[in-house]
């Protein structure tokens, strides 16, 4: 099979939640010297895929939890080589966290892991986070960018609120935190209801722009 026939069997797989056929496809690829985030690429595409067959009433909620536990452990077997790879030096302090009535964390996870490899540290305030919550911790260790992840469409008025409570905390305290949104549904339309100023739809993007913004 040639690649784009692998990479489509891989993301087929993964939407037919077919997980003992993706994680033995994900270790034959590793073994063959594949490029780590190109998988994570293509099982992010069957996620999507799954989200849709949801979207159409083929999957059920069930399938959106099997589909996050398969990824949870394609991330498992890649992670290893991610972090061979990684910087040793800290690159800058991201604060992170899934906003207010959210509880998807599998993108955030990636993001901050990804951003880890890359020599950030991360401050993860996990899933279903509160505005004051963010604020009150960007206060207490003055990161550099702050991202806020949401996958449902609802989350968008909970990171809405975040920005202005950060902005009027960092405004207090004459600070600035850099706000970058990142999840599947986000464009430059939602970036600028919700007042943050970037948004990103995939961790490697996150990761240059938090390059770009500490340079
Ligand atoms: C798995 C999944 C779940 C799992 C989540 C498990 C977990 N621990 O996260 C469970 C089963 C819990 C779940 C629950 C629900 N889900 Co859900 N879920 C999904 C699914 C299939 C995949 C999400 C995912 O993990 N993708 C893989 C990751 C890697 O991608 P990602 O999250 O986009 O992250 C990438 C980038 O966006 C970026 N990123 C993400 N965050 C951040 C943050 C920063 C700072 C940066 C830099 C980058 C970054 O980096 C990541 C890697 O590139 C999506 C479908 C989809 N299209 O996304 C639906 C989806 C998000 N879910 C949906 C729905 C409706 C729900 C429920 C309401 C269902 C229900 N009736 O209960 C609940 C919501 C509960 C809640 N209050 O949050 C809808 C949302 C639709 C909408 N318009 O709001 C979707 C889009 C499915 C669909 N098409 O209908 N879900």
């Amino acid at each position: 099979m040639n690649d784009a026939g692998v990479r489509a069997e891989l993301i087929t797989r993964l939407l037919n939640l077919d997980e003992e056929v993706v994680l033995t496809l994900v270790k034959q690829r590793l073994a063959a010297n594949a490029e780590p985030l190109q998988i994570i690429e293509d099982c992010h595409e069957g996620m999507r895929q799954v989200g849709l067959r949801y979207e159409q009433g083929e999957y059920f909620v069930a399938g959106l939890i099997m589909s996050g536990e398969i990824f949870r452990e394609v991330v498992e077997l890649v992670q290893p080589l991610l972090a061979s790879q990684a910087t040793a030096q800290s690159a800058g302090r991201v604060l992170m966290g899934t906003v207010q009535g959210d509880i998807h964390d599998i993108g955030k996870n990636m993001a901050a892991m990804l951003l880890e490899c890359y020599g950030f540290t991360v401050i993860d305030l996990g899933v279903d986070v509160p505005p004051a919550e963010f604020a009150a911790k960007a206060i207490e260790v003055r990161p550099d960018v702050v991202g806020l992840s949401g996958l449902i469409t609802s989350s968008f008025e909970a990171m809405k609120q975040t920005v202005s409570v950060l902005r009027a905390e960092a405004q207090k305290y004459q600070r600035a935190f850099p706000v970058v949104i990142g999840g599947a549904m986000l464009d430059e339309q939602v970036c600028r209801y919700v007042g943050a100023d970037y948004w990103v739809a995939n961790a490697m993007d996150g990761v240059r722009l938090c390059q770009r913004l500490i340079a």
